[in-house]
């Protein structure tokens, strides 16, 4: 018996204290010593597959207590954001030290051009990124049919992004800013890079750029032997040009029109027996 009153006491002491305690946790105020920014402050996305907006998100413990931080993003109608949560340990030290993670932003090839936006949220307080949807780039005659379309690799080194050969910066000098592709198989050919054409299209001209820079020039750094291939309707890959032994930085593969819905470089060998360098991979038709 008298336990039984013991317990009951002790419950009925929880329950008050709870009661009491909820109207204080809800007029606390957000803790606010997470500083959030994120870069750009806005941004322009287009309907490509392979070619996404990039965040930059940072993370700044203004405090004087070591913590932890969730950053979430709340993205609006079409967007794909490549995370929706940012976690990190944020030590308190002086001077602050910005903690910042990568996010990409895509939309689907048919989203309505227009503004739409993402909400970022740090201890309940929260920043607004407009994200506006530009109309797809035209692809008639005489464009890039490759530009941003969905790059696949037979493997990928872990510094470099995959999509970074058809972001329509073909320029060699940029190579330290990820704008091209590296294989992750060190010495270890065939490797192979891989566009999707958003439609069966009638192509004969392929232009490869391959690293080339004056720090890492072609004859040591370039792709030296490839097959440039064509996916036709019924899935497989036909050859239609043949490099072998090249020393350049861009090279031009023209063949006989013919209609295809993918394109590889199937790469054979690198200058100095390392990997596979593309900074960029052009497609057009006749
Ligand atoms: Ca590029």
């Amino acid at each position: 018996m008298t336990i039984r009153w013991q317990s009951a006491v002790a419950l009925g002491t929880a329950v008050a204290a709870t009661v009491i305690a909820l109207p204080q946790a809800t007029t606390n105020p957000p803790r606010t010593d997470v500083q959030v920014s994120v870069q750009p402050e806005q941004l322009s996305v287009v309907g490509l597959p392979c070619l996404p907006g990039n965040l930059t998100l940072t993370m700044t413990n203004t405090g004087t207590e070591d913590r932890y931080a969730d950053l979430t993003l709340d993205p609006s109608g079409p967007l794909q954001l490549s995370r929706e949560l940012f976690s990190s340990w944020l030590p308190a030290v002086d001077p602050d030290q910005p903690v910042s993670a990568p996010v990409d932003v895509r939309v689907p090839r048919d989203t309505q051009p227009g503004n739409y936006s993402m909400e970022l949220e740090v201890d309940k307080s929260k920043l607004t990124v407009p994200v506006t949807v530009n109309p797809l780039p035209s692809k008639g005659p005489g464009s890039n049919v490759a530009l941003g379309e969905q790059a696949s690799a037979s493997s990928t080194h872990g510094n470099f992004a995959l999509c970074g050969a058809v972001d329509g910066d073909n320029d060699t000098e940029h190579w330290d800013t990820l704008t091209g592709w590296n294989d992750g198989t060190r010495a270890v050919f065939p490797d192979n890079y891989d566009v999707a054409l958003a439609a069966p299209t009638t192509i004969n001209r392929v232009e490869l750029y391959t690293l080339d820079s004056k720090q890492y020039p072609a004859p040591t750094n370039g792709l030296r032997d490839w097959d440039v291939q064509v996916r036709k309707g019924t899935g497989d890959w036909q050859t239609v040009s043949q490099v072998r032994g090249n020393t350049l930085g861009h090279v031009t593969s023209t063949f006989d029109p013919v209609e295809a819905d993918a394109v590889r470089i199937l790469c054979l060998a690198g200058n100095g027996n390392t990997y596979s360098r593309i900074v960029e991979l052009e497609v057009y038709g006749s």
